[in-house]
């Protein structure tokens, strides 16, 4: 962990002084819902915020660095404990997410039916999670019973992670509920990604680091490897002052339904671009071992430490890209059997290995360009970050140029080499560029959801006015104002998950 990031979560008295009136607001009335569902008040608020990711996309499941900030749209539980018990009350505060009961089992796992697109499954993730990390600790499950109300703000299946910051507020909460009195930040984000996965998508650390480590008016460059570090980066100071905004294209990308073709699809096809380039180019077998996120399919950072050019890290990638084209020749993709061949392996073993326990649909799969791009945004992030940590000596007008080409290029590499743009997604972008943004991109997994666009304080009515104009009221004719308003937020980065004790 780097050495400007706290390390442990402690639980505050009160709840934070420096509210907004209108999150102020928010946590009143969940507090007063709380005890009018439960007839008693809660002892505790865990809280962790979803993310925008600002560069590095699709790239953290091969353990290759990232730059998200934590927004201020979060998620609430309201605990209350119930001694000697071991339900689990779940409720949220929006109707369309059922009441649901569950028991903690005094042995054996947690059961996630993960085939069932199912809210409390989030709560059950983090729950689980917890578990099996105090498990570890001391051989027992704790029994604990719990009453809970949630409240999310941020937009589900929109790329701003409303799933992490679920699992890490549930993680949170139930570490607490048996027990802990002081949490590791560093525990909180790694058993959270590990137990995301239950949930049925293979993803990567990038949600959780930033959810749990997020602070407030900086952006983290977070690495994965060899162990989890990150640090805050500023951006320049500029006049006119720089901003962020997420627009939400309103196309909502559902992984759960779509993983197999697509989200888990890319991490199986990155997964076996690396075993088959380490092959092709005898770099000896990948390390078998559990990687640093718990995921024991061994990807392109493997590649990158095998291939024995001891070149700095930036040409070491440039010769990646070069080595990828030349050995992956196959632009049409490849076969199960095709791959098998390669590997002097059967198709029954390949599926076994790679594609059972998140299943996947697909006849061909596309190693060349998915690892181009795993190796290309890797290298825009290295640049990135170069770019920030040289900003203040430099003219602010040409930086910012620089750092919006990289995010166009991440953009275009997404759509192109990694297939995971839409229509939607690319319209907003190129709306938004003529209007006067540096750079932008969609954000998070994408095939719809949200895209980040880094743009100047005084053009930001200029490609507000854009959207409206030619995006939203084009294609949601019969949209409300306030939902259109509602869809694009500038956004400031925002703090990490804490807990706060209401009692
Ligand atoms: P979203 O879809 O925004 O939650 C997903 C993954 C990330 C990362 C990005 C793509 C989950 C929980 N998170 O983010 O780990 O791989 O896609 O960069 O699936
Ligand atoms: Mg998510």
């Amino acid at each position: 962990m780097s050495e400007n990031v706290p390390q442990v979560l402690s639980v505050a008295e009160i709840y934070p002084e420096a509210l907004q009136e209108s999150q102020k607001q928010r946590w009143e009335h969940l507090l007063a819902k709380f005890q009018e569902l439960y007839g008693a008040p809660a002892d505790y608020i865990s809280r962790s915020p979803g993310r925008v990711n600002i560069i590095g996309e699709h790239i953290d499941y091969m353990l290759y660095s990232v730059i998200p900030m934590a927004v201020t749209a979060d998620f609430l539980l309201a605990v209350r404990l119930v001694p000697g018990s071991s339900t689990v009350k779940l409720a949220n505060v929006l109707p369309k997410f059922p009441t649901r009961e569950f028991t903690i089992p005094t042995t054996g796992d947690l059961e996630i039916d993960a085939t069932q697109h199912e809210w409390s499954n989030y709560f059950k993730s983090g729950l689980r999670g917890a578990i099996e990390l105090l498990q570890k600790r001391d051989g027992t499950t704790r029994q604990v019973g719990m009453e809970i109300l949630a409240d999310g703000t941020v937009p589900s299946g929109a790329g701003l992670s409303s799933s992490a910051a679920f699992t890490c507020a549930s993680a949170l909460a139930s570490l607490v509920a048996m027990g802990e009195k002081i949490v590791n930040q560093k525990d909180l984000v790694n058993l959270a990604v590990v137990a995301e996965r239950y949930v049925g998508v293979n993803s990567g650390g990038m949600d959780q680091s930033a959810s749990v480590l997020g602070q407030a008016g900086s952006a983290l460059y977070i690495s994965f490897h060899p162990a989890l570090t990150a640090q805050p980066i500023a951006f320049p100071t500029t006049s006119p002052e720089l901003t962020f905004i997420i627009a939400d294209t309103l196309v909502t990308a559902d992984k759960h339904t779509t993983g197999p073709i697509n989200y888990n699809l890319r991490v199986v096809e990155c997964t076996l671009a690396a075993q088959i380039l380490a092959k092709k180019l005898n770099l000896g077998a990948l390390p078998a071992d559990a990687g640093p996120l718990g995921n024991t399919l061994k990807g392109l950072m493997d590649v990158y430490y095998a291939s024995s050019a001891s070149l700095p890290l930036e040409q070491k990638l440039e010769a990646l890209i070069d080595l990828t084209k030349s050995t992956l020749t196959q632009e049409d993709g490849y076969t199960r059997e095709e791959m098998a061949a390669i590997l002097d392996t059967n198709v029954d073993e390949l599926v076994r290995r790679y594609m059972t326990r998140f299943p996947i649909r697909a006849e061909r799969f596309n190693l060349r360009s998915r690892a181009i791009h795993v190796f290309s945004e890797a290298l825009r992030v290295t640049r990135f970050q170069a770019l920030l940590a040289s900003s203040s000596n430099s003219n602010s007008d040409t930086i910012l140029t620089q750092l919006g080409a990289l995010m166009n290029e991440s953009h275009d590499s997404c759509r192109d080499l990694y297939n995971c743009s839409c229509p939607e997604l690319d319209e907003l972008c190129s709306l938004a560029r003529k209007a006067g943004s540096y750079g932008s991109r969609l954000t998070g997994a994408g095939w719809g959801g949200c895209s980040v666009h880094l743009v100047p304080q005084d053009k930001v009515e200029a490609v507000k006015e854009a959207w409206k104009k030619e995006y939203y009221e084009k294609n949601f004719p019969d949209m409300s104002a306030e939902k259109i308003e509602g869809a694009v937020v500038v956004s400031k980065p925002g703090s990490g998950a804490v807990l706060f004790k209401v009692t």
